[in-house]
């Protein structure tokens, strides 16, 4: 079935440039110690190469570690007023750039042009936003059981910490890690997705131009076997925070243990839009449409199950079926198109035998459910709807990561709210209702770390914070002012003015 409209694809020659790229250690920009290098290409068109970059190793992590170390011992006493203006020159250089950056991230990662946009005007929101806690990060004074004496605690840094992010918010997830990590006084080594090394090349060039000092952030690329483990398993990093698959976040959680790291973990998402029989339909239908194909559902807030009252089921579905077959799927950069291609083979791969299994499990296919080859040479899956799925198909629990949607039909709002939560993940939900109570029941009840009324899946802002309940994630958030909590520790501060020694619960009467 064949239910996209082709999109003109660029030629290859089209895409600009492909360099060679390097890693960015102690000020430096140096190759893999060990020589070896791999490629980054466009997942539109596999055949346009976008870059080179260093395939590195536990060599290269050591190195990287000691300089963050290093640079640790002065960029912690730097005032973090100060750290924060090389923020506000890092946000006012990417809102110069973002067009540029924009277009760069359609190519290495296939999001569409305005989400790509929207993936920098992220970066630049979470910069300022980190800035501006230089001049906060409030701490608590209180008074002391005894006399002549203060009571404070203050936020410290970790120190050298290390961040390991995904692909399909090549930029923005890096600047929730780094951004708050800079400005509480951290210093960071920074691996990237190897889908996505140039997007997190740029991020790393403009915070060099902002003026971050040697040491201080550090890149190194590679894979998450060679780079990824020697960090997990680092002594001197004193925290990890991780992006990405509940089957690596174990993997990350474990390595991380015998050195006692903290580790921040933001994982899976099997989100769902429940849609009562009340709601404006063609309203949910847009947010669905959003939620489920926008980034060609490879956020991991995309809607993937519609839980939705049977009154309502047919007419929802019917006008969701009208709209997604009209999607156009193509080159990002290119006019008109909605929706790009998944990031690789595997993951192309990985959905279409998700497809399979959905129609062995009895789902009904209605729309999709195959590799696109018309929309160009790359990695393209079509809009794919499944309807009277049931609650513990595996296409209604476990998450896909691709352009697939489950209709769940139920009889009432109770049933929606268990079925919503009857699964290991707990990020985001979203409901559609006119009903006041019933939206402020599903706040209460919903599982998971975001929810939304009236409006899709997708689509948290900087300053609230991102995270989820159960498998998703290990009970920190993200952004907001929760980011301090991940980069901070507490430190209790005690001043005894009184020059005599005063014991604390026994000197109290
Ligand atoms: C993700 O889904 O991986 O809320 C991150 C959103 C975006 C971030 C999503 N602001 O959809």
């Amino acid at each position: 079935m064949s239910s996209v409209e082709t999109a003109p694809t660029a030629k290859s020659t089209d895409y600009g440039p492909s360099g060679t790229y390097l890693n960015y250690i102690n000020g430096e920009w140096k190759p893999a110690k060990g020589g070896k290098t791999f490629e980054s290409r466009n997942p539109a068109d596999p055949a346009d190469l976008v870059g080179t970059f260093p395939a590195s190793d536990k060599a290269d992590v050591d190195e990287a570690v000691a300089a963050a170390v290093a640079a640790y011992k002065t960029w912690r006493l730097v005032p973090a007023p100060k750290r924060a203006e090389i923020l506000y020159r890092a946000g006012q250089l990417f809102i110069e750039r973002k067009e540029d950056y924009a277009r760069e991230l359609t190519r290495e990662m296939g999001k569409v042009i305005a989400e790509a946009r929207g993936d920098i005007q992220e970066v630049i929101d979470m910069v300022f936003y980190a800035a501006g806690e230089g001049r906060r990060m409030f701490g608590q004074t209180t008074p002391s059981e005894l006399q002549n004496k203060f009571c404070m605690s203050v936020r410290v840094p970790l120190g050298a910490v290390g961040c390991i992010t995904p692909w399909n918010f090549p930029m923005a997830i890096p600047s929730w890690k780094i951004a708050p990590a800079l400005v509480t006084g951290n210093t960071v080594v920074l691996k990237p997705a190897s889908d996505t090394p140039l997007v997190a090349t740029r991020f790393v060039e403009t915070l060099i131009d902002a003026g971050v000092p040697k040491g201080v952030i550090n890149l190194v690329h590679g894979s998450g076997r060679a780079v990824g483990d020697p960090m997990l398993e680092h002594p001197d990093l004193k925290l990890i925070s991780f992006t990405g698959s509940c089957e690596v976040g174990r993997h990350v959680n474990e390595r991380c243990a015998p050195t006692f790291k903290r580790v921040t973990l933001e994982m899976g998402g099997k989100n769902s839009t429940t849609v009562l029989e009340d709601a404006n339909l063609d309203l949910a239908v847009d947010g669905i449409l959003w939620g489920a194909f926008g980034t060609t559902g490879q956020r991991c807030t995309a809607t993937s199950r519609v839980i939705v009252q049977k009154s309502v089921h047919a007419q929802l579905r019917d006008k969701l079926v009208e709209r997604a077959k009209k999607l156009k799927l193509g080159y990002g950069l290119n006019e008109g198109v909605d929706v790009g291609p998944v990031i690789n083979e595997p993951a192309l791969n990985k959905i279409a035998e998700y497809v399979e299994i959905g129609k062995n499990e009895g789902a009904q296919l209605l729309l999709g459910g195959n590799k696109a080859t018309n929309a160009g040479p790359g990695y393209f899956f079509e809009p794919t709807i499944f309807d009277n799925v049931k609650p513990t198909m595996r296409i209604a629990q476990e998450e896909i990561f691709g352009p697939v949607v489950a209709l769940i039909p139920v009889d009432s709002f109770e049933e929606a709210i268990e079925v919503a939560n009857g699964i290991e993940f707990g990020l985001s939900n979203a409901i559609y209702t006119k009903d006041v109570n019933k939206a402020f029941s599903a706040m209460r009840d919903l599982e998971s770390g975001l929810t939304y009324v009236n409006a899709p899946t997708i689509g948290a802002e900087v300053h609230l914070p991102f995270g989820g309940m159960k498998n998703t994630g290990n009970g920190h958030r993200e952004a907001a002012e929760t980011c301090l909590d991940v980069f901070t520790e507490w430190k209790a501060c005690f001043v005894d003015y009184s020059n005599s020694l005063q014991r604390a619960q026994i000197d109290t009467d």
